[in-house]
């Protein structure tokens, strides 16, 4: 049964609850086929609610019983209307008895209560534990939960819970039970179990204040040789909350589990995180650089939700940002000082620019763009964006600048002092810092309720006989969905001025310090002068990406070059390379779209060069300054899209920086290898990095060298990182031993479930991977929908990341995908839905392109049976 429940919710009809609930005891009898759950919810009339009725929601629930205050409520005592159910006038305080039924074998949505590899396990954000049992399933509902697990005891030996184990036994027919308790109240989102078979590695570990807390990690019995990083990633986070924000772990238990069936990354239920597996196993053999960075990362970033998210959580859902906003700046400040070096946190910092620009920006500028804190909805499933999580942390990153960085800890103190154990909004955030702070952000509130990227232009001005020099910016922000007209924002934008000799100047202006001016930009236009400036400056906008705007000033290449060698802010540094890249990738774009001759001038490529061949600076920082900016950026600057022009273009100049600079990045590749014992640190790892980079360069203008050379990495790889970047060298080179090199790789790890998504991902993505290359790959018997991760290794990635074959102009690429969305909804909508965005930019394209793309938007949304989730997506895009 799917209730019909598509209707748009706005944020302005928040209400409190009627009725609030003090304490939850939950039994579960666990069975694939018919679990049966008893509640019973000790409840009483809210006073700040004028209502007297109780609300619970329900979704594909047998109902068994329903009793309150020890009475059997009989079909007129309530009433149930699509997933809500009512009961009217009830007294000032309830008992309420609850015992329902679920089939979690049935449930493929991976939301609720569902079976992975014959295991348990739940997921209840958002919206998921109706899916579980009736209840008043809205964050601002906080309860106390007690729960009694029963099940087989061979097939679930493992029974978790939120909290403490308070007891555990047998039971006749070779059952067993464990009953928790979690002594902090909490929104249901936030309640998991898991019966599971697992095995755990574990460890005491003393907290700042000597407590011991429990902390455990589990896996499948076959992968506790991949638990390491995870644990190591849990204790540091654990002393860097105490040492940078003061929070301590208020359990004495912490546990992580793995789970290869799951929608997202990971879950930050109370005490009992829940991780894509993807987010939990590593080992040296099996998970690259980046699945290292990612597993910290995650992992971190479920532990900082116990404070930012638990302990403080969101009133309703349009404050999903208060939590992930929050918790992605600090997951982010976490692996930043996890590196430590300066210029490894900016390689930090220059990844999450890429990732705003290449994902967050065209967001912003689609069908689906909200604001980061959003007006409606009709799933909020699609709202878990990379606007409320990456712009939310760049907004709460914004506030850092603004406040400075003890000004930052003092309102994050008085945000706990006012609102610890309460569901709050993401305004009592932004007054905490500005009470903490004696600061007006007033006008800030507009990051929060205005979508759309500002544009900031910049104009300069320098007298040199007064010796000042000013800079004007004006602000504009584009129209949005509900949004014609916008306000200026409060910007800070930080500001350094470059001398000829590449130093920078100290600068004459109000608040500045030292070399950077965070100047204030609240107004559409404004001037800001500088003073005792000795000569014309090359100015650095924007520092340390200071605001997630796009900033346009007309630089020139020698400004860009200037830049590019010296500045000290490394992140304008990397960007003024890629503005060096990007206008000759959009230049090359178009001769290839009009059959003009392709050719790449020398100063670029002698940049290039400089920068590769710098052995002072950090091979991490080299690597990022060399890569290009995405076919996906690219196309983002373009008002007609011409995929496969862009690819070409991009090709061209990667093939003709292989080709020049051949003997130096051989030179950077010898130089940069990691013999010994594989270790995931940072600068190992940007060694790796630089040296695979140059890799890749060397094999887009392949020669039996470079061929070689990527073969022998293959052949010889101690490590999954090296493995996969020579294995991707041989695809992208077309080299004849590409496929015997795809076939040894996947019988090397045919066991690994990780390494297999890697396997279709890195075919998905190769430049000579048709359509039908792909619908052949889906017959592989590895292959299956109904794994999240599986689908998204092969179908996600041909639809994402190989722009040039998912356009193909006969609109092949499009009716695969309108194919695999009605497919995939039909098993899991989350998934599905996620998919569906693949054609939010449709509009941007060539008219022959266009239609075909709309012509499988509308097959999609012509579909009988579609979820909720993928009609938002598609009815926004067709709109
Ligand atoms: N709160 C989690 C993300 C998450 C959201 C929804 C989920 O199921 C629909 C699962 C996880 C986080 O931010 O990590
Ligand atoms: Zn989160």
């Amino acid at each position: 049964m799917r209730s019909d429940t598509s209707q748009t919710i706005y944020r302005n009809d928040y209400t409190p609850p009627a009725y609030l609930v003090d304490t939850v005891e939950l039994g579960f009898d666990l069975d694939p086929a018919r679990t049966i759950v008893a509640s019973r919810l000790t409840m009483r009339r809210n006073p700040d609610s004028e209502r007297a009725e109780i609300e619970l929601y329900g979704e594909n629930l047998e109902l068994v019983a329903l009793r309150m205050n020890g009475k059997p409520l009989g079909k007129r005592d309530y009433r149930i209307d699509g997933n809500l159910l009512r009961i009217a006038n009830p007294p000032q305080d309830v008992t309420l008895e609850i015992e329902t039924i679920t089939a979690p074998e049935k449930n493929t949505t991976l939301n609720g209560l569902y079976v992975s590899n014959g295991s348990f396990f739940t997921q209840c954000e958002a919206e998921g534990f109706r899916n579980i049992t009736y209840f008043p399933d809205r964050p601002d509902v906080m309860a106390k939960f007690t729960v009694m697990l029963r099940a087989d005891k061979q097939k679930y030996p493992v029974l978790l819970s939120n909290g403490n184990l308070i007891e555990e036994g047998e039971l006749d027919d070779g059952r067993h039970f464990a009953k928790w308790e979690d002594p902090f109240k909490k929104p249901s989102y936030l309640f998991a179990l898991v019966a599971a078979q697992l095995v755990c590695q574990e460890e005491t570990f003393r907290l700042k204040d000597g407590r011991d807390a429990l902390l455990q990690v589990w896996v499948e019995e076959g992968n506790l040789d991949k638990t390491d990083y995870a644990m190591q990633s849990l204790k540091n986070s654990i002393r860097w909350d105490e040492e940078r924000f003061g929070l301590e772990l208020d359990l004495d238990r912490f546990m992580i589990v793995a789970v290869g069936d799951f929608n997202m990354g990971a879950m930050e239920n109370k005490g009992l995180n829940i991780f894509n597996t993807k987010f939990v196993l590593a080992n040296p053999r099996v998970a690259t650089d980046v699945d290292y960075a990612g597993i910290e990362a995650v992992v971190g970033h479920e532990y900082f939700h116990n404070w930012t998210g638990n302990r403080v959580t969101c009133r309703d859902w349009f404050q999903l940002s208060l939590k992930e906003g929050l918790t992605v700046f600090r997951d982010q400040e976490f692996s930043a000082d996890m590196i430590g070096t300066a210029s490894g946190r900016a390689v930090t910092r220059i990844e999450q620019v890429r990732t705003l620009r290449q994902a967050q920006f065209p967001e912003d500028a689609g069908p689906m763009a909200h604001p980061v804190r959003p007006d409606s909805f009709v799933e909020i499933n699609n709202f878990y964006t990379v606007t409320v999580y990456e712009k939310g942390a760049e907004v709460v990153r914004m506030l850092q600048t603004l406040v400075g960085r003890d000004g930052f800890r003092k309102g994050m103190d008085l945000y706990f002092e006012r609102h610890d154990g309460q569901a709050v909004t993401c305004d009592d955030f932004r007054n905490a810092m500005a009470d903490a702070n004696q600061r007006d952000l007033i006008l800030f509130e507009r990051w929060y309720s205005q979508a759309g990227t500002p544009i900031v232009k910049a104009r300069t001005q320098y007298d040199a006989d007064a010796k000042t020099y000013s800079i004007t910016f004006t602000q504009s922000c584009p129209a949005t969905p509900g949004q014609p007209k916008k306000l200026p924002f409060h910007i800070p934008i930080a500001v350094g001025l470059l001398g000829a000799d590449g130093r920078d100047m100290p600068l004459g202006q109000d608040g500045a310090n030292g070399s950077t001016a965070v100047l204030e930009l609240t107004e559409e236009t404004q001037t800001f002068n500088f003073t005792g400036v000795g000569e014309q400056p090359t100015p650095s906008i924007l520092r340390d990406f200071s605001a997630p705007v796009v900033l346009e000033y007309d630089y020139t290449d020698l400004e860009l070059l200037h830049l590019f060698s010296h500045d000290s802010d490394p992140v304008n540094r990397w960007e003024a390379g890629q503005r060096l890249a990007m206008q000759r990738l959009l230049r090359l774009t178009s001769a290839v779209a009009s059959g003009g001759k392709l050719e790449l001038d020398a100063t670029f490529i002698d940049a290039m060069r400089k920068i590769l061949t710098d052995d002072g600076l950090d091979p991490s920082f080299r690597e990022q300054a060399l890569l290009l900016p995405s076919e996906t950026m690219m196309a983002e600057q373009m008002s007609v899209v011409n995929p496969q022009a862009i690819n070409a273009a991009r090709q061209f100049v990667r093939a003709t920086i292989g080709t020049t600079l051949r003997t130096e990045l051989m030179q950077q590749y010898l130089a940069n290898m990691t013999p010994g014992e594989y270790s995931p640190d940072a600068l190992s790892a940007g060694r790796r990095g630089l040296k695979n980079l140059a890799l890749s360069y060397l094999a887009a203008a392949p020669d039996a060298d470079a061929i070689e050379l990527a073969q022998a990495q293959f052949d010889n790889a101690g490590n999954m990182t090296d493995r996969v970047a020579a294995l991707i060298g041989l695809i992208h080179a077309g080299a004849d031993s590409a496929a015997p090199a795809l076939q040894a790789f996947y019988a090397d790890f045919e066991k690994e479930a990780l390494v297999v998504d890697k396997w279709f991902a890195m075919q998905a993505a190769a430049p000579a991977t048709t359509v039908k290359a792909v619908r052949e790959l889906m017959k592989h018997r590895a292959f299956t929908l109904k794994n999240p991760n599986r689908a998204r290794s092969l179908i996600f990635s041909f639809c994402g990341a190989n722009p040039a074959q998912f356009h193909a102009p006969d609109g092949s690429g499009y009716a695969f995908w309108a194919e695999q969305v009605i497919a995939l909804d039909a098993l899991n909508p989350q998934v599905a839905s996620r998919l569906a965005r693949s054609l939010d930019r449709w509009r941007r394209y060539a008219p022959a392109l266009q239609g075909q793309m709309k012509k499988a938007l509308q097959k999609v949304a012509g579909g009988k049976k579609l979820s909720n989730d993928v009609r938002e997506v598609i009815s926004k895009a067709l709109a």
